[in-house]
């Protein structure tokens, strides 16, 4: 019989707008860029929340935040999420997950009840790569992924992600201890917002993902010729930014063809960057996503193809730099079937949908059966300040987690 814990919604909702106020852009959105002063700020909320849960949390390595509380077996089931946004993010995106998680150590601590698994509750470092690195830096700690590629990366501050790991305490040079043992966890459980409008759309409460999208980044370096606005003449500038402008719309134009699922150039820096010079060069960082493998290599020729047409065309030379490939992972249909149950037996409507973003469940699903469960997103915004989900969908998410962890402590 599986025990009655109850969340407390009072106290979830209280500590989401704690954290939303750690913000380095307050009035415009959550920004809480990853071993930024918010960031560390937020970890340190969250660790004195895990004490009073009866978790003892410690930050490992790879600086993320990770409490542990044992069962009675020595076998463990995880949740978790993170806690660094974009730039003018929203107050859910990972901040829910992780808080969610952290309910279910607090409603099992009030409840005085001890699952036969312990529970692993991680707040994952720098998810979002938004300073312009690999993303998912502390998820892959905890697979054991991390190499010197990832620590000599440099981000768009010119820092690397050595010294940021260093800066934010933890240890670039003891990575293989942040490692989880995972022939002891029988699954990791992610919840988390849509970030998208199917929910929304379709009336369900409750989103079982089916599967995570895969994901490949790219980074352009345009060069032309710098030269001056007023005196040269259109036909013979070698406009850098005027090329980025034909990449930004041949990468848009991708998914209409039928092919990719979604591309986005979300980057771009024009250099001098100064209105009577005409650019000599320009900076661009693009993406695409599918749930398909198969399709993301067959998008990499495309691309080469229109930059090479693009090159001839006016002259630029384009330098390509194919960066962090994060490949498409399906959840695990026993975690799928438990939050499912934990859905109906709490009378909410759930419907099965893959998830567009990308998150830290596709990186631990290379070690450990995963799942993901969803709330609805106010018309399906996310990574931005309107991101919003109504309080009660936030609590009964957070019960739905509860209970499928519940499910999964006495299906094992
Ligand atoms: O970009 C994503 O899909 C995630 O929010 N990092
Ligand atoms: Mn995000
Ligand atoms: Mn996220």
């Amino acid at each position: 019989m599986t025990p009655r814990v109850v969340v407390d919604g009072d106290r979830l909702l209280w500590r989401l707008n704690e954290l939303a106020q750690l913000t380095a852009t307050p009035g415009r959105g959550v920004t809480r860029e990853a071993w930024s002063r918010e960031d560390v700020e937020a970890r340190v909320r969250v660790a004195g929340w895990m004490r009073d849960a009866g978790l003892h949390p410690v930050v490992d390595a790879a600086t993320n935040l990770i409490g542990r509380s044992p069962g009675t077996k020595g076998r463990w089931l995880a949740s978790g999420s993170h806690l660094d946004t974009v730039v003018h993010g929203g107050p859910l995106d990972g901040a829910y997950g992780v808080i969610a998680a952290l309910e279910v150590a607090s409603a099992l601590h009030d409840a005085g009840h001890t699952m036969d698994h312990g529970l692993l509750v991680a707040a994952f470092a720098n998810e979002e790569g938004a300073r312009g690195t690999a993303g998912m830096t502390g998820s892959y700690g905890c697979i054991g992924a991390l190499d010197d590629t990832w620590l000599d990366e440099v981000d768009d501050d010119e820092v690397t992600v050595r010294d940021r790991l260093a800066g934010a305490g933890g240890d670039p040079e003891d990575l293989g201890s942040a490692r989880w043992a995972f022939d002891e966890i029988d699954a990791f459980v992610e919840l988390h917002i849509e970030q998208g409008p199917v929910l929304d759309s379709t009336g369900a409460r409750i989103g079982v993902v089916s599967g995570i999208t895969g994901r490949q980044a790219l980074d352009l370096h345009i060069v032309g010729a710098a030269n001056h606005a007023g005196t040269t003449p259109m036909h013979l500038r070698i406009d850098a930014l005027a090329a980025a402008a034909e990449v930004v719309l041949a990468v848009e134009a991708l998914p209409r063809d039928g092919g990719i699922r979604v591309a986005t150039c979300g980057h771009v820096t024009a250099i001098p960057n100064v209105r009577n010079v005409v650019p000599g060069e320009a900076l661009l960082g693009v993406e695409i996503r599918d749930q398909s493998s198969a399709a993301l290599d067959a998008a990499i020729p495309e691309i080469e193809a229109l930059l090479d047409a693009i090159e001839a065309r006016r002259g630029v030379a384009i330098a390509r730099t194919w960066g962090q490939r994060v490949p498409p992972q399906l959840a695990a249909p026993a975690i799928k079937a438990s939050t499912a149950r934990a859905a109906d037996g709490r009378g909410l409507q759930h419907v099965e949908l893959p998830s567009g973003a990308g998150h830290d469940a596709q990186v631990i699903a290379e070690a450990a059966p995963i799942g993901m469960i969803f709330v609805p997103s106010r018309v399906g915004v996310s990574h931005s300040p309107d991101e919003h989900t109504e309080p009660e969908d936030l609590v009964a998410g957070a019960q739905v987690l509860v209970d499928t962890l519940l499910d999964l402590d006495g299906a094992r």
